[in-house]
């Protein structure tokens, strides 16, 4: 992917959340994670998101273990994806190559505690478009938090394209507008902040339905064509990786098709 396409991608399959990596996390399995360190960067990963999980005595701890593992193995830098000040500041420390933190929002916690660490140490960030009263239902309610967000940013000396925005895609099994609103939100990013980058996590439009990879990979396809430059997903998904190429080409970022015939001529295709 890295070279051949132009969408930023953060490798998702290091998080806590998933089971088996809890269980590898629990067991200290370094082979595990290494495993899928070495296979996402291989896959062209450009950021591995490194989630520890949500348990906040052992977050700091899991999350080092998680860094030096990662790094031991690939040279791909390291996307920190906890809302913990405390653990980001030691990860901040441990990382070799300048991070991405995943995240901060317009909730006062992550204002104060994460924005000064983003600022500090000069790492691009995912802003979620959010505070501490929710993710907001209209586009025009995420732009004022956006609005604000970009204000405290810049007075921090943070530079418009080290931000990642996340317009945060609520699932459509409770919202049937939740794409439209994402979609508007997206272009309204790119036409008041044309600097900024703009990305998100695939999964969570699908929540609750069937066959949830056909509406994930659709979903990707209508963003990137709105502004989508970079997207938290599973790199080693050969569907995403073919519907990713095809996009490119279609929305003329890849001359003479030649990345699209050079990957068919690879075997990318063959599944
Ligand atoms: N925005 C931001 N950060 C995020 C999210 C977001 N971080 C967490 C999450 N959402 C993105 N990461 C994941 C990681 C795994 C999965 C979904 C989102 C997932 N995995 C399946 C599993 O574990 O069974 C299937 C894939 C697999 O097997 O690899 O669903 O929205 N800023």
């Amino acid at each position: 992917l890295k070279g051949v396409v132009h969408l930023k991608i953060i490798g998702e399959k290091i998080n806590g959340t998933r089971k088996k990596v809890a269980q590898a996390i629990q067991d200290r399995d370094a082979a595990f994670i290494q495993d899928l360190a070495r296979k996402q960067a291989e896959a062209g990963a450009d950021w591995l998101d490194a989630n520890a999980g949500t348990h906040p005595s052992r977050e700091a701890d899991d999350l080092i273990w998680l860094i030096e593992n990662i790094q031991a193995v690939v040279e791909t830098p390291i996307c920190l994806d906890s809302a913990n000040p405390k653990a980001l500041e030691v990860a901040i420390k441990t990382v070799k190559k300048t991070p991405m933190i995943n995240s901060i929002s317009a909730e006062p916690a992550r204002l104060e505690g994460v924005l000064p660490l983003v600022a500090a140490n000069k790492c691009p960030a995912i802003a979620l478009a959010m505070d501490e009263k929710g993710i907001p239902k209209t586009k025009d309610e995420r732009m004022a938090i956006i609005r604000r967000l970009v204000g405290e940013t810049r007075r921090l000396g943070v530079a418009d394209d080290q931000l990642y925005f996340d317009p945060l895609a609520m699932t459509m099994s409770t919202s049937s507008e939740s794409g439209l609103i994402f979609f508007s939100t997206i272009r309204a990013i790119r036409s008041e902040f044309p600097d900024v980058h703009i990305t998100c996590g695939l999964s969570n439009i699908s929540f609750g339905l069937p066959a949830r990879s056909f509406i994930n990979r659709v979903f990707l396809i209508l963003s990137m064509e709105a502004g989508l430059d970079s997207a938290i997903l599973d790199p080693l998904d050969q569907d995403i990786k073919i519907a990713m190429l095809a996009t490119e080409l279609l929305l003329g970022r890849d001359r003479y098709c030649l990345k699209y015939t050079r990957a068919y001529r690879a075997g990318v295709f063959n599944k």
